[in-house]
């Protein structure tokens, strides 16, 4: 089954095609002639990704399927959360963005922290809403090169190594995102008999 992913973030691309597996041939928005920004302009992470689902259904009439993250921070009241790409700068700056990070929890005791993952799906003209959410701390310096964004300071519970020290299975086995998309694996699987 081909469906359309709305992002253009390859690093995600990679994991979600990882987790859904050959029985689904992730499409990009550049697959289907999109080029241009999708609008990414709400207050919540939901908002965001319905957002992103309904602006590429709605110029390619394709089941589409779009994902939004936040890393929420105890001791920030929840920050960078919905604001976790633009937190330093308006762009997608990781390492301005990490150093932000650092910088705001300085003398800090509380370093718990949660990624979550909100994906939006349209399907046959249906919206379905899916979440994942994985909890852990951030630590004092950024640790390990694999994977994006705030990885190399979140450390997940239960484990002694951050997302960015571990293989790409291994973070897909307990991230956010790995939890969201197999649930809308399960889903996408349990509609198609
Ligand atoms: P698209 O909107 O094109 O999908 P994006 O990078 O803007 O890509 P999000 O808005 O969902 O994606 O993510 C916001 C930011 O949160 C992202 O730029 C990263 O800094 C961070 N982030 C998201 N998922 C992450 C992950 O699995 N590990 C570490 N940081 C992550």
């Amino acid at each position: 089954m081909k469906i359309l992913f709305a992002t253009n973030n390859a690093h995600k691309l990679s994991e979600v095609q990882a987790v859904l597996g050959d029985a689904f041939e992730l499409l990009t928005p550049r697959d289907c002639g999109v080029t241009e920004e999708i609008p990414e302009t709400q207050p919540t992470l939901e908002g965001n990704a319905l957002q992103k689902a309904r602006y590429l259904h709605a110029r390619t009439g394709l089941d589409c399927f779009a994902d939004d993250t936040g890393l929420e921070v105890e001791a920030l009241d929840g920050a960078p959360g919905v604001r976790s790409a633009r937190y330093a700068t308006d762009g997608h700056d990781f390492a301005a963005n990490n150093r932000l990070l650092l910088q705001n929890l300085a003398g800090k005791q509380n370093r718990r922290a949660r990624f979550r993952t909100v994906i939006a799906l349209i399907l046959g003209g249906e919206e379905h809403l899916f979440e994942g959410i994985v909890r852990g701390r951030i630590i004092e310096h950024e640790t390990g090169d694999e994977g994006f964004g705030y990885d190399p300071l979140f450390r997940p519970e239960g484990f002694d190594r951050t997302f960015a020290q571990m293989t790409a299975d291994e973070k897909n086995a307990t991230s956010h995102r790995g939890r969201a998309v197999r649930q809308l694996a399960a889903f996408l699987h349990a509609t198609e008999k």
